[in-house]
């Protein structure tokens, strides 16, 4: 038996460090890796269910292609044979069009491993070309946190369990993060207090001290409020906080705005009582922890909602002279050299820069291009045609595209429109490093199988596809294809970064994971108050209010044992049979009775984008006025999502929770 230590590539804030122990090549364990000081030595379900996924009889072996798109005819194809068609359709777009404008590629989360920047790099290795830009899940929030600290910095989510108070907005962390309950739990023994904002009763609120049922949408009202009691407090010293900030005369004046207490009741649907019992936690509280989830903010208003959450936060910390801390993500990776990534795009003589276009509304976007059209797409960790939103635009975009590839482990939705799919390696089965979002530590992920079948890790398929646009046309790349991932990672692992990490080079890593040396933090600029619009704000608050053809709203938040698309087919994990699973609507008791629904009738969920069938789940906790629904599935329910862009024209997260829905029986056809 040989044990490796692996780290879980996956797209979530615990990026765990693993042990894989491996009989005569094959994977017989995986277990949580103890030396990891985030994790501790565990992994969730889903990371103990790789055993089933590396060797699930759905796993894609070879490159496989169809003829026609989406007939289900996969004829098995050999490597040699997917690249030449591959390396020829670049080419040739190429000399149609005089330059590489006509290919692109979308790509995002299915491996966070800095190898798996390789597409990336092999795009630009070919010159301009047609890419995605943003990132659909977090930006919003980010850019709103970074415009009022502008050098945000997150301490280490392990500090969590020190706190008096966590107050929780729009994240369900016991699905989604599961390690940082060890923090939670931690802090709650030693007597702090958990409150937990969110419009679903997940099962983080179900361990919180006080949850707030809140309108989706109106976070920021509550926060404001809460930030005015703060600053009314005799607690509050107020000659510091205009000290060290630029405006908060400005923002004080503001506050005056906030309407009274009933007044935000009615706009949140909180409690009153409640709304003062957070405000009364954030003023008495020492050290508290303000912690805005990814959830709260993919929505048109998110934005405002997060700086108002953060002015909180910054009168509840340093501006009060208090512990308080912000929670939210940090961009350690943006630290490392990311060779692959910012790998240089070759020079083109016409064409100047690639064509980036925002990720939220990718297929939209695509489909406006001209002179050229867009007419390759190349698709890599990623599963838009479950994951993405209006995906009536992908159904347009994919008719006039001449060849799609898409690189994955699974026959996925996205897979089955391809005309050739290339099987992906599991991380046990390629090199990489991983750095996550959320705590300090970095993992290295060694090599512990051989390839399965004939899949290849996307940094080798990356190389070989190189190799042969070099050999139809010399020149044709610039990508250092002999390049191994070791020698990548020995590339990223600058001076900078060793000493960062306190490492002399990678073998340090492979006895354990290594934190992040705490930087010295450079002098603070001023906290500037995002002052808002009040009126403004309670006029969309109001406006959100009213829509009587869809008057649901409809949530569909992380699971705990899926991780987007990812692992429905893992019946071993899920418990369910993966043939069999409907979509299932939570729906509120007073829904249910209002459209004279019983659980288990089919109903279909629908808007002006179409319509999604499902079977009724009354859940007693829910708000009368939203929906909750899964992600991914047979039918994904995000065929009725469409991402309506803010007036701001700056890049924002996808906004998945803006969407209004209705619902109605489905009548039973004749035929039965
Ligand atoms: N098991 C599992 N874990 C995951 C993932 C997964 O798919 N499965 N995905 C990973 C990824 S990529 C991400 S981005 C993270 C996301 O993880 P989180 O940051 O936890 O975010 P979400 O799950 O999107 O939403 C969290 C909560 O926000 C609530 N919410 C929605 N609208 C509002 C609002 O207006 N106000 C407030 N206060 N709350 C609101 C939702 O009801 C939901 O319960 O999880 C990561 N971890
Ligand atoms: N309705 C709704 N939609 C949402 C969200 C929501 O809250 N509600 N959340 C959004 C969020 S936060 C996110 S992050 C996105 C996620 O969006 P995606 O990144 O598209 O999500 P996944 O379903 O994880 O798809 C990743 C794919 O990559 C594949 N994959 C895994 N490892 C590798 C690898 O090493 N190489 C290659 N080539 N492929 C690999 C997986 O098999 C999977 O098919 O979904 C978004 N979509
Ligand atoms: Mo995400």
């Amino acid at each position: 038996m040989k044990i490796f230590r692996n780290a879980c590539p996956r797209n979530c804030y615990a990026s765990c460090s693993m042990l894989s122990y491996v009989n005569n090549g094959k994977l017989v364990k995986v277990a949580g890796d103890d030396q990891h000081g985030y994790t501790k030595g565990n992994l969730c379900a889903k990371g103990y269910a790789f055993t089933q996924y590396v060797t699930h009889p759905n796993r894609l072996k070879y490159p496989i292609m169809q003829s026609p798109r989406s007939s289900g005819n996969w004829k098995r194809i050999s490597w040699e044979q997917a690249y030449t068609i591959i390396a020829d359709k670049i080419i040739e777009l190429n000399e149609r069009y005089g330059s590489n404008l006509a290919s692109g590629y979308n790509k995002f989360s299915g491996n966070i491993g800095l190898m798996h920047y390789a597409a990336e790099a092999m795009f630009n290795s070919i010159g301009p070309h047609t890419k995605p830009k943003g990132n659909l899940c977090l930006t919003t929030g980010n850019d709103a946190l970074k415009e009022r600290f502008k050098q945000f910095e997150q301490s280490s989510p392990e500090d969590m369990a020190a706190a008096d108070l966590i107050v929780i907005w729009g994240a369900n962390p016991a699905v989604t993060n599961i390690p940082q309950m060890k923090y939670i739990f931690q802090a709650r023994r030693a007597g702090a207090k958990v409150a937990v904002i969110d419009p679903v009763f997940t099962e983080t609120a179900a361990k919180a001290d006080l949850y707030i049922q809140i309108k989706p949408g109106t976070d920021g009202l509550l926060a404001l409020y809460a930030a005015k009691r703060i600053a009314d407090s005799s607690f509050f010293d107020e000659n510091y906080a205009q000290d060290c900030t630029n405006n908060f005369i400005q923002f004080k004046r503001i506050m005056e705005k906030v309407p009274s207490a009933d007044k935000v009741s009615e706009l949140t649907n909180a409690p009153i009582s409640a709304i003062e019992e957070l405000a009364e936690l954030y003023i008495h509280a020492a050290s508290s922890v303000t912690w805005i989830g990814f959830g709260m903010q993919r929505t048109n208003i998110g934005g405002e909602n997060v700086q108002a959450i953060s002015a909180l936060a910054a009168m509840t910390g340093f501006l009060q002279k208090k512990k308080g801390k912000l929670f939210y993500a940090h961009d350690d990776l943006e630290q490392f050299p990311l060779h692959l990534l910012k790998f240089p795009e070759q020079k083109h003589s016409e064409a100047q820069a690639s064509r980036a276009i925002d990720i939220n509304s990718f297929a939209k976007n695509a489909l406006e291009l001209s002179d050229p059209p867009l007419k390759f797409l190349w698709i890599a960790s990623r599963n838009p045609f479950s994951q993405d939103n209006n995906l009536q635009s992908w159904m347009k975009l994919i008719q006039q595209l001449e060849l799609i590839v898409t690189v994955d482990l699974y026959m996925t939705k996205t897979a089955e429109i391809s005309d050739i799919v290339l099987p992906a390696a599991t991380h046990f089965e390629e090199m990489d490093l991983i750095v996550s979002y959320w705590h300090h530590w970095i993992s290295i992920n060694e090599q512990s199988l051989a390839g399965y079948f004939e899949s290849k890790s996307d940094l080798q398929i990356t190389r070989e596809l190189t190799n042969k646009l070099n050999e139809r046309s010399p020149g044709f790349s610039t990508f250092p294809s002999e390049l191994e991932a070791l020698d990548w990672i020995q590339k990223e692992l600058s001076p900078e970064i060793q000493e960062l990490y306190g490492i002399q080079d990678y073998t340090d890593l492979l006895s354990g994971p290594h934190l992040k040396k705490p930087e010295k933090i450079p002098a603070k600029e001023k906290f500037s108050f995002n002052i808002p619009d009040v009126s403004g704000y309670l006029e969309n608050v109001k406006v959100q209010k009213d829509s009587l053809l869809f008057p649901y709203q409809l949530i569909t938040p992380q699971s705990l044992l899926t991780i987007h698309s990812q692992y429905e087919h893992l019946s071993w994990l899920t418990g369910t049979d993966e043939n069999s699973e409907d979509t299932i609507a939570e729906i509120s008791a007073i829904a249910a009775e209002e459209n004279k629904l019983m659980p288990e009738d089919s109903i279909e969920i629908f808007n002006e984008n179409g319509w999604v069938d499902a079977k009724v789940k009354v859940n007693p906790y829910l708000a009368k006025n939203i929906v909750l629904v899964k992600q991914a599935g047979k039918k994904p329910i995000n065929w009725i999502i469409v991402h309506q862009e803010s007036d701001q024209c700056q890049e924002t997260s996808t906004h998945f929770y803006d969407s209004k829905v209705n619902i109605r029986k489905k009548k039973v056809s004749r035929n039965g």
